[in-house]
Formats: structure tokens, C-alpha cells, sequence
């Protein structure tokens, strides 16, 4: 039986290298915008001034690429489970930084898709996005059907959650997939009770104040501001210890994309050689990496925020 327009394009998506692909349709995120607005207003989002912005692009998918009217949304899986057990230093990165950086890698495999699809609709226009744009991605992937919203909010699935989310915007008329209804954390509360900082208050609900991937990443000046800085953690570019604690991500398989393959400084780096980094070795191990938005001074004093300096 020949394959339906949908199914082909969902081959088309594996055959590039994504683990899995979805399709939804451009309809209004009406909850969400709700949740997102009680969010900001409790200044859960800390410093994050751009989740304050674009809310109504954010809502509806329209505004943000005109004549929507289907989202394919695709994961891509970074996990690098072995990282733990063969890395020679005490520090860590998260392992979605131990490779190139995702933006790039995932914009490059859904251009590819673009071009297949305008192959086949020569006439159509599309638009595609990973973790840069006022998306809701995690709801996305779970309207496409990839997967649940996990306690720790990330989108969780049964081989885990360590995958990025990337998603095109199209005029091509597509048939939805049936949304992940239900969730299956069950009663375990690992990721909550894993966090040293209970930045998850309470299921599905995190205070970015208190997260340690927020103040790695995403604080804007050099120090660490004082209260958080009681919280002695070894990463030192992120926080992995809520995706860590989750049952679904015990037996997560290795990604097979090369480009997010661990680079050999961060697996063979040892304590002293981190904590002696260079601005010149800072930028030629990290040149094609996400780590580099954070820039070397942020870098370093999160190394000196693990060392206990
Ligand atoms: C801002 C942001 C952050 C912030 C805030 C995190 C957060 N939870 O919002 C910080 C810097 C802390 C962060 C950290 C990380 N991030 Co981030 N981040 C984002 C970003 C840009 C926006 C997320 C967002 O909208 N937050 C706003 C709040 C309101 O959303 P929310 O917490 O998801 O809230 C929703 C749910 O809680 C839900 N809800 C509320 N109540 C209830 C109740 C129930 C019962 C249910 C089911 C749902 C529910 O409604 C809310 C609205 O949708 C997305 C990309 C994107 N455009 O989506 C990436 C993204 C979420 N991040 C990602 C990653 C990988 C991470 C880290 C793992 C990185 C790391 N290792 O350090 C950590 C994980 C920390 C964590 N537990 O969330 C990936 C996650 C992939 C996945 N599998 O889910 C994304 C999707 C990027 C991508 N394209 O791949 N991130």
C-alpha cells in the first residue's frame, strides 16, 4: 500500500537522522498562554526578559509564520549516557552540550526536510525553528503525540527526554497526529526530590530563581548571585540532576548524530586543566558550541562556583 503524503514525510525525517516526528496543527495555545502569563507574574521566569515578550506570536502560531497550517515537529536525541562513567574530570556539562551546537545541527537536518517538502509542494512556504523563537515546543511535541510533560516540565517520553525539539511552520494542509493525552510519571517524584535547590516547587511548576541550569546559562552578570550560592553542584554549564533522577532515562541510547558527539577536551579535561582554561583554549574548544553564548568570564566563575572557591 502506498504511503500516506504524511507518512512519507515522517520517513523523510528519519532517513535525515531525527528520532522521531510529529505533525499537529496551528491552532491557539489558550492554557498555555494562561500558564505562561501566571508564570511571569510570579516572577518565576527571573531574569528571562524575553519570555516576557511576544506572548501573542507565542499563542498563536499564525503570527509567527502567516498562512500556518500544519507544524511538523521532530526530536532529535542528544543523549551521551556514557559521559558519566568515562569523563576524567569531577566537573560536568550537561550532555547536551558536550557536543556541537544544537541550534545549528538541527536548523542544517530541518532544512534538509524543507527542501523535500518543497519538492513535492513547489508552491509552499515553511519556516523552521529550534529553541530561538516564542514557541510553546514542548507542547507542540506533546499535541504531535511524541511524548508527556514530565514533573521536572520537560517533555518526557518513553526512551527518556534527553532530545531537543525543533518544529517547521507550513502552508501544506497535513493531518494531525493524536495528542499524548495522558502522562506516565505515575506517582514517582524523582526529579523533584533530586533537585538540591527544590527550583521544582511542585510538580510541573519550576522557579527559575532556584534553578542551577538558569544561573549557569542564563544569569546575566559574572557572579552568582549570594543566595544561591550555598548550593554546591560539579556542573559547570548547566544542570542535568532532574533529567538524571527520571526512571526513563536509565537505559537512554547514545545519539548517532556525529556532530553531537562528546568533543575529546570535555571527556579527557581533568579538574586542574578546567580550572586553569584559557580564554584561547575556552574558544577553540567551544567555537561551534552552545556553551560559547555564555562567554569565558561566566564559564570560569561557574568553575569556581563547582571548585568552592
Ligand atoms: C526558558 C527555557 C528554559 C529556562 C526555564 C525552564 C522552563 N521549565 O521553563 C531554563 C534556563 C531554566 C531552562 C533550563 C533547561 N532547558 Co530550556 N528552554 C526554555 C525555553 C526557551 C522556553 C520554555 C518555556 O516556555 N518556559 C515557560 C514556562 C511557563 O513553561 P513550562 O515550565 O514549560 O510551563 C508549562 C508547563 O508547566 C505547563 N503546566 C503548568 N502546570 C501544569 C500542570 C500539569 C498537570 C501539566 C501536565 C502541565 C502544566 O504549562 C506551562 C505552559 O506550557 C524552551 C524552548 C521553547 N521555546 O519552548 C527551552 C527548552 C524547554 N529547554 C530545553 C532544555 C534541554 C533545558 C535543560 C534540560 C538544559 C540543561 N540541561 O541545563 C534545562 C532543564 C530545566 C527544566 N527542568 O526545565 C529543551 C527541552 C527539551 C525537552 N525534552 O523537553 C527546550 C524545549 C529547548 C529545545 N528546543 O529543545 N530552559
Amino acid at each position: 500500500m502506498a504511503q500516506s503524503l504524511e507518512q512519507q514525510i515522517k520517513s523523510k525525517a528519519i532517513e535525515i537522522g531525527f528520532d522521531a516526528c510529529g505533525i499537529t496543527d496551528s491552532a491557539t495555545f489558550d492554557k498555555e498562554s494562561l500558564s505562561l502569563d501566571n508564570w511571569i507574574a510570579n516572577n518565576y521566569h527571573a531574569n528571562m526578559d524575553f519570555i516576557t515578550r511576544h506572548r501573542d506570536k507565542r499563542k498563536n502560531p499564525h503570527l509567527l509564520h502567516e498562512n500556518t497550517q500544519s507544524i511538523i515537529v521532530v526530536l532529535l536525541n542528544y543523549g551521551n549516557p556514557t559521559y558519566f562513567t568515562h569523563k576524567k574530570s569531577d566537573y560536568s556539562l550537561v550532555e547536551y552540550a558536550l557536543g556541537e551546537d544544537y541550534h545549528i545541527v538541527l536548523k542544517e537536518k530541518l532544512r534538509l526536510l524543507t527542501d523535500y517538502l518543497s519538492k513535492i509542494f513547489p508552491e509552499s512556504h515553511h519556516r523552521c525553528f529550534v529553541d530561538s523563537a516564542p514557541i510553546f515546543e514542548k507542547a507542540l511535541a506533546v499535541k504531535a503525540g511524541l511524548g508527556w510533560i514530565g514533573k521536572n516540565t520537560l517533555l518526557v517520553t518513553k526512551k527518556g527526554s534527553t532530545f531537543f525539539i525543533g518544529e517547521i511552520f507550513t502552508d501544506i494542509p497535513l493531518k494531525s497526529d493524536s495528542p499524548q493525552k495522558e502522562s506516565h510519571c505515575g506517582s514517582c517524584n524523582k526529579c523533584i526530590e533530586a533537585c538540591p535547590t527544590n527550583a521544582l516547587e511542585k510538580p510541573y511548576l519550576l522557579n527559575a530563581n532556584q534553578c542551577l541550569s538558569y544561573h549557569s546559562i542564563e544569569r546575566k552578570q559574572v557572579a552568582w548571585e549570594t543566595d544561591i550560592k550555598n548550593y554546591k553542584s560539579k556542573y559547570i554549564y548547566g544542570c542535568d540532576l532532574c533529567q538524571r533522577a527520571c526512571p526513563y532515562n536509565e537505559h537512554r541510547t547514545p545519539n548517532t548524530t556525529p556532530e553531537l558527539k562528546i568533543k575529546k577536551e570535555i571527556l579527557n579535561y581533568s579538574n586542574s586543566e578546567w580550572e586553569m582554561l584559557s580564554e584561547k583554549a575556552f574558544n577553540r574548544i567551544f567555537k561551534n558550541s552552545a556553551v560559547k553564548r555564555i562567554g569565558y568570564q561566566n564559564f570560569k566563575e561557574n568553575i569556581r562556583m563547582a571548585k568552592g572557591d
